[in-house]
C-alpha cells in the first residue's frame, strides 16, 4: 500500500491553498504598469456610470460613512505569486451598486493615471469586491493603490485596480489595459488563466 504525500510539498500547511503553477511570497511586491498616483483623499472620489441611467459619486468622506468590514484574503498575481492571509478593510461594491440600477452585464474599471480592467458585474457582488482603502491596519500606501484600490481576490491581482476612481457600466464586454494585451479576458487563478487561449 503506497500513502501519497500529495503533490505539494508537506512541510506548508496551507500549500494546498496554492493555485497552480504559483509560489508563496512572504513580501508584497510592487507591480505598476507606469508611475505611482498620488491623490490625496480631499480629491479623491469614486462614480459608477451606467450606460443607462444617472451616474453617482462618492466622495472620501461619503465613501468612510458607509459600512466597512475587514477582509481576510489570498491574493495571487499572474507573475505567479500568492501572498496568504491578507487583511484589508474596505466597502463591499454591493453597497455602492444598491444605489444603482443598470441592465448592464459588464464593467470597466477606471483607475486615477488611466489604468482599467474588466469584468462581469457579477464577480463584482455578491460579497466578492471591496474598495480598500486599508492594508494591515494602516492607511493603504500610494505604491499599493492608496487612497483606495479594488479587491477582487478571486481573480489574479492584475483585476484589482490601485488607485480605482470609477466603475463605467457597459452592455458588452471589452478588453481593460492587460486583456488587450494579452492576458486572459476572466483571469481564474484556479484555472490558471493566464492569457488569451489559456
Ligand atoms: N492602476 C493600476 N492598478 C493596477 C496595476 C497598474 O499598473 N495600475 N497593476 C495591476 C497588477 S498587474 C497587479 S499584479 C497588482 C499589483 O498590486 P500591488 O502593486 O499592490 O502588489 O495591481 C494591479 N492593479
Ligand atoms: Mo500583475
Amino acid at each position: 500500500m503506497t500513502i501519497s504525500r500529495g503533490f505539494f510539498g508537506q512541510h506548508d500547511p496551507r500549500a494546498a491553498d496554492l493555485p497552480p503553477g504559483q509560489h508563496l511570497t512572504h513580501g508584497f511586491p510592487v507591480l505598476t504598469a507606469g508611475p505611482t498616483q498620488l491623490i490625496s483623499t480631499d480629491k479623491w472620489s469614486f462614480t459608477i456610470t451606467p450606460e443607462s441611467g444617472k451616474p453617482r459619486r462618492w466622495s472620501w468622506g461619503e465613501m468612510m460613512a458607509l459600512p466597512s468590514e475587514e477582509i481576510n484574503v489570498d491574493i495571487h498575481c499572474v507573475t505567479r505569486w500568492t501572498k496568504l492571509g491578507t487583511r484589508w478593510r474596505g466597502v463591499a461594491l454591493d453597497t455602492f451598486f444598491e444605489d444603482i440600477e443598470t441592465y448592464d452585464e459588464y464593467a470597466m474599471v477606471h483607475s486615477y493615471g488611466g489604468y482599467t480592467t474588466n469584468l462581469p458585474l457579477e464577480d463584482l457582488v455578491g460579497g466578492k469586491a471591496w474598495i480598500a482603502y486599508e492594508y494591515e491596519g494602516e492607511p493603504l500606501p500610494a505604491e499599493h493603490g492608496g487612497p483606495a484600490r479594488l479587491l477582487v481576490p478571486h481573480l489574479y491581482f492584475w483585476k484589482s485596480a490601485k488607485w480605482v476612481n470609477g466603475i463605467t457600466m457597459q452592455r458588452f464586454d471589452e478588453p481593460g489595459f492587460w486583456e488587450s494585451f494579452g492576458y486572459h479576458n476572466y483571469g481564474d487563478p484556479w484555472r490558471e488563466e493566464r492569457h488569451a487561449g489559456d
